[in-house]
């Protein structure tokens, strides 16, 4: 994980916070610039908002085996899982619910096929992910719908050129093998071909259930295959073409015979675009489609039987940005068209839905001094629910050198989902055509220093959210509906720090969240009010050691509703971690790592059984 700032101290310049000023000498270094704040490339010290970004050096350092395991490392993140690998996953940002955060892909919205509007993270290859960057707390103004808790973009595009084979082999029947080659041909074209092939026969999600056909294991296989093409024309255009795609197949427990209890799922995207620079001007045009198949069914009927439902979506997006970077700071703005295609069907029903939504967006930076200004505005038609305007606001000063307070004011909004709006016939879902966006308004406080050898952050932050769309099954009519019935106040301190002691590196991340649903202060479920994360690193013989520890702190399971009177308390838990890789020769490194050290038993969804320890063993070589 890069801390803000880390990189940027070294390179002292008139202020430590001043990025702007050594934007272009950053430039060169992957680690201290990125895209996601404000959609065109800038140095992390001079975003506002608390950052992370993870690379794939450390996802290898780490070993980590899905993009769960990467997340559930960041900042102010709560996970629930409903088993292991491949199973039905959400990531709570900041104590706001699994649909409030954006998951995009190269800066391109995902595309969620389900009704919930949750980005299901269980189903995202890890093979893909070059980088991520993660923005905690609402950027609705920046890229509209979903973005009320924070921002996670995905990067799956990387210009290092080079070979490499992994092969892994682990706990429950794991394996592993993935290639990859970069090929730069001439200088002006680099061509990338990657694939990837992971497969576990996991364990048995609920080793409770009283149906034989649920005592199975619950395993996970995933394919990806990823191919790419970036070339420069001149000094003022660059353009790429980019193909992916992942075939997953998972199994988990119906509950009941015969019921649905095997997921697969098909993704297929392609993205071009072309990249115009002459001076300070930046323009980017891209263009995305993306086509999901999810479908469910029961392994002991098969795929082609009537109970197998089917999302199938398609989703375009076209995106026009323009950035100029003016004195010290940047101004950008742009255009976002997206269009969601879903039909919802099985056997017996189906539902077909268009939706097409635009957005304009202005955002602006500036630094004056010692004063960074930052401030966003957009606005989103949508065919379906009208307009939604959203902003935000922030200023950061560095009152003494190396310590900056910075105060933001941001609004976000979250969209209904196709399914939410016109109901699912094949869930017994009625519609609500007047479902209202969700929407939020976050005041946040922070400061930020460097302290002898510590880097540290302290935010604190209030999220109220209003229209909250909940769920309510009818038990005489036996139909589901979504309404806006709730509204919730969020507050939450969170301290983050880095520092290098030795050979030793420490990240330190602490949370107190108060998370609360207005009508009668109940906690919202799936949180963890208290959270402590600690990660260290050091490199001894040659030896990388990584040793990640994880402390969630007592939540629960749901919150009182038709069917509960009352909220089911789930027990703390905390989590180690360790890797270890050793360079055997300048090609080969070998890795391994033992997950859940001391085999804690805990539970995220109550009945759902989680990992106890396994060990993983990879080699990866480098051409
Ligand atoms: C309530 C519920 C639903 C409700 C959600 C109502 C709502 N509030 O919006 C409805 C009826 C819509 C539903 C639908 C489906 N569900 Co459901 N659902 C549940 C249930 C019983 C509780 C949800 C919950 O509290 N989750 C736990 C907490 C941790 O997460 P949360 O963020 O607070 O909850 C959200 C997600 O769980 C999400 N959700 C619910 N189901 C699914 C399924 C998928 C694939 C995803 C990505 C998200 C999702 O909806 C919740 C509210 O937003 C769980 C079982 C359980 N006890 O967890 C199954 C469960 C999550 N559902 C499951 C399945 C299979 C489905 C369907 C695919 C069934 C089908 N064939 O159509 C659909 C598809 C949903 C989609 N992709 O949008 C499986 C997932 C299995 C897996 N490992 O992949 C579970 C685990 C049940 C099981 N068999 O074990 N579901």
């Amino acid at each position: 994980m890069t801390i803000k700032k880390s990189l940027l101290w070294t390179a002292l310049s008139a202020t430590a916070f001043s990025g702007w000023a050594h934007a272009a000498a950053e430039d060169n270094n992957n680690d201290s610039v990125v895209v996601t704040a404000n959609r065109t490339q800038q140095p992390v010290s001079s975003v506002l908002a608390p950052t992370d970004v993870v690379t794939r050096e450390e996802i290898d350092r780490w070993q980590a085996k899905s993009v769960t395991d990467v997340i559930r490392r960041l900042p102010g993140v709560d996970i629930t899982q409903s088993g292991g690998m491949g199973q039905t996953t959400s990531v709570y940002v900041r104590g706001t619910e699994a649909r409030h955060t954006l998951v995009l892909v190269d800066g391109i919205p995902l595309a969620k096929p389900g009704i919930t509007g949750i980005a299901d993270f269980s189903q995202i290859p890890i093979a893909l992910v070059q980088r991520i960057e993660f923005i905690r707390g609402p950027r609705s103004a920046v890229y509209g719908a979903d973005a009320i808790g924070g921002v996670i973009n995905i990067i799956t595009q990387t210009d290092e050129p080079g070979a490499q084979v992994d092969v892994g082999v682990g706990s429950d029947h794991y394996q592993q093998y993935d290639g990859s080659l970069r090929q730069k041909i001439g200088d002006k074209t680099l061509v990338t071909v990657a694939g990837a092939f992971q497969d576990t026969k996991g364990f048995n999600v609920q080793p409770d259930s009283a149906y034989s056909v649920d005592s199975d294991r619950d395993g996970f296989r995933s394919k990806t295959f990823w191919a790419g093409i970036d070339h420069t024309f001149n000094d003022q255009f660059a353009g790429f073409v980019r193909g992916y795609g992942y075939d997953n197949k998972s199994g988990y427990d119906a509950g009941y015979q015969d019921g649905g209890d095997e997921r697969q799922l098909y993704n297929h995207t392609y993205e071009g675009g072309l990249t115009f620079t002459e001076g300070d001007y930046t323009s980017q045009l891209t263009g995305s489609f993306q086509k999901y198949k999810d479908y469910n069914y029961a392994s002991t009927l098969g795929l082609y039987q009537s109970g197998t439902t089917l999302d199938d979506m398609d989703q375009r997006n076209l995106q026009w940005g323009n950035s100029f970077r003016i004195g010290q700071g940047m101004v950008s703005a742009g255009v976002d068209w997206q269009q969601q295609k879903l039909t919802s069907s099985d056997a017996n029903a189906s539902d077909s839905y268009t939706r097409d939504n635009t957005g304009l967006y202005l955002t602006g930076q500036q630094q004056f001094g010692t004063v960074t200004l930052e401030g966003a505005a957009r606005g989103d038609d949508n065919n379906q629910f009208g307009w939604n305007g959203t902003w935000q606001a922030a200023a950061g000063w560095e009152f003494i050198p190396a310590y900056r307070v910075t105060l933001s004011y941001s609004t976000g909004f979250q969209a209904p989902t196709l399914g939410q709006m016109y109901g699912q016939q094949r869930l017994y879902i009625s519609s609500n055509p007047d479902l209202e966006a969700e929407r939020s308004r976050q005041w946040e406080v922070g400061l930020e220093g460097l302290s002898g050898p510590l880097d540290w952050r302290l935010s604190a932050y209030q999220n109220k959210i209003n229209n909250l769309i909940d769920y309510y099954y009818d038990e005489a009519t036996y139909q589901g509906s979504y309404y806006n019935v709730q509204s919730a106040t969020i507050k939450g301190i969170e301290w983050t720090g880095s520092m290098e002691t030795g050979i030793f590196s420490h990240r330190i991340t602490l949370t107190y969240l108060d998370p609360r649903r207005d009508q009668d202060n109940e906690v919202l479920a799936h949180r963890s009010k208290q959270q402590f994360k600690y990660q260290l690193d050091w490199t001894m013989f040659n030896l990388d050691m990584d040793i990640a520890y994880q402390y969630f702190g007592k939540s629960y399971n749901n919150n009182t509703n038709q069917y509960a009177s009352e909220q089911r308390r789930m027990p703390g838990y905390s989590l180690v971690d360790l890797s270890a890789s050793y360079p055997v020769t300048s090609h080969l490194t070998v890795r391994g790592r033992i997950a859940n050290l001391f085999d804690k038993d805990y539970e995220t969804v109550y009945g759902y059984e989680t990992p106890g320890r396994e060990y993983y063993l990879t080699g990866s070589y480098t051409f």
